[in-house]
């Protein structure tokens, strides 16, 4: 089938206004956030519930055609674009911005899979609840893109990453056929838990159209203080007294590096009178408040300095510094990023070790999530040339030490030639059968988290 011919079918089913096949259109869904992933769609779908969405599998299914879902494109690893040869159909989930009454007693809502988390969270917190994922970038960031690449963010620590904070989903496989388990049982042994197969499978099994989200009440006494430290490991001294706090929900850590970049990106003032080798930002919450029992932590702790924020506005103000720094970055150069988590024993070593590995071909800027061992890895100023060995050169140090070439993001385009580096052939295999399984004709975001197969009758 022509694209027209697509084009016009699909038109039949979501609108006119919702197929897009002028360039100018499709432009702002065709590359990432990063700058660094892109590539031409055939057309962008923008269907409006889960009726659309399976009758546009069906569809592209029956065209041949390869389908990307995509949520708010927030994504860092090129899993929400085209390949860069192009040619897919680009399914925005944008429109299914739906969201159900909340079930106090269950501790669930039921949302659409385009749902930004900031709406998520403007419909929850009011009547109490919370939703405990968060993000810096939970304007855009849609609900199903993080069920698709079971996103992590700043939360972990208390709540789990989004596996833990999904009750159920509904998905569109690549069949066209509608796979219901929105009920969100606490209490259900019927066979395989396919939810959790469908959370952090990036778009390559089947298209997430609602799901079931677990709630957690809302703590209103908060507590942020960033603490100015010698070094990661006088910031892991910290953080492993902080644990046995209930109260600790968030402890994100970044360097004078970044820091810097981001006052001078930003126009933020600097924190601190002086510049510190480490910072670490952590917020502590509770029905009570929660800043003695902080405090008297941070009294006992090895500290340069400190400031605390006992209101909201100041919170918000010294979380700035760790949540700008993606920003800043990227007003700084397109960088290469290597989200990786490594084990807290491992942790100061590794990030010391890194000028070493990247001897002079990148400038690195290492921040986030301490509890996880979760470092963001980004590197700017790396020759094309370079950016081959340079990931080669860092993911194999995280797996030598233990670690994951993946914590948050996923694997997506940017790292499915590097699976086997923290996956055994078994794993993989195992994946591969899976997809193999339920989508045979690999329509469904090909390149994505596993290496390409040629595979000959399927067209891009
Ligand atoms: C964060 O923790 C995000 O802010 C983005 O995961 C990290 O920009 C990055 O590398
Ligand atoms: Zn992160």
């Amino acid at each position: 089938m022509d694209s027209d011919r697509l084009a016009r079918h699909l038109a039949a089913v979501v609108g006119d206004a919702h197929v897009l096949s002028d360039p100018a259109l499709r432009a702002s869904y065709e590359t990432d956030f990063t700058g660094r992933y892109t590539g031409p769609a055939r057309l962008v779908v923008r269907p409006a519930d889960t009726a659309q969405v399976a009758e546009t599998v069906r569809l592209c299914r029956d065209a041949g055609v390869a389908v990307v879902p995509q949520g708010g494109n927030t994504g860092l690893v090129g899993a929400s674009v085209p390949s860069p040869a192009g040619g897919e159909v680009l399914l925005s989930l944008r429109r299914l911005t739906g969201i159900g009454p909340i079930d106090p007693g269950a501790r669930q809502v039921t949302v659409g899979a385009g749902l930004p988390l900031a709406e998520l969270q403007r419909h929850v917190r009011p009547n109490g609840w919370e939703f405990g994922v968060d993000l810096a970038s939970r304007d855009s960031a849609t609900l199903g893109g993080m069920i698709a690449t079971n996103a992590g963010g700043e939360r972990v620590v208390k709540y789990g990453t989004t596996r833990a904070n999904v009750a159920g989903v509904e998905a569109v496989m690549a069949d066209g056929s509608v796979l219901d388990r929105l009920a969100g049982l606490p209490k259900d042994n019927t066979g395989y838990d396919l939810t959790n197969l469908l959370v952090g499978s990036e778009g390559t099994l089947a298209v997430l159209t609602r799901a079931r989200l677990r709630l957690v009440p809302h703590l209103p006494r908060r507590t942020t203080a960033l603490l100015a430290l010698d070094s990661l490991e006088a910031a892991l001294a910290v953080l492993a007294e902080l644990r046995l706090l209930e109260s600790l929900e968030l402890a994100e850590f970044f360097t004078a590096d970044g820091l810097a970049l981001v006052m001078e990106k930003s126009g933020l003032p600097a924190p601190f009178r002086a510049p510190h080798p480490v910072y670490l930002l952590v917020e502590c919450a509770g029905r009570r408040d929660p800043a003695e029992e902080l405090a008297e932590v941070l009294d006992q702790a090895d500290v340069r300095d400190v400031a605390v924020a006992l209101q909201a506005a100041d919170g918000r103000r010294l979380a700035a510094y760790r949540e700008r720094h993606t920003e800043s970055i990227n007003a700084a150069g397109i960088p290469l990023k290597l989200d990786v988590t490594v084990p807290l024993a491992e942790l100061p070593g590794f990030v010391a070790e890194l000028p070493g590995l990247l001897a002079g071909r990148a400038r690195p800027y290492v921040f986030g999530h301490l509890a996880e061992g979760n470092l963001h890895v980004n590197l700017l100023e790396v020759a094309p040339a370079d950016e081959d060995a340079v990931t080669e050169a860092v993911l194999a140090r995280v797996a030598a030490v233990g670690g994951s070439i993946s914590a948050e993001h996923g694997v997506g385009r940017a790292k499915a030639r590097h699976l086997h580096l923290t996956r055994s052939a078994a794993d993989i295999a195992v994946m591969r059968a899976v997809k193999e399984a339920l989508d045979p004709a690999g329509l469904l975001s090909p390149g994505t988290l596993l290496p390409p197969v040629a595979r000959p009758g399927a067209r891009r």
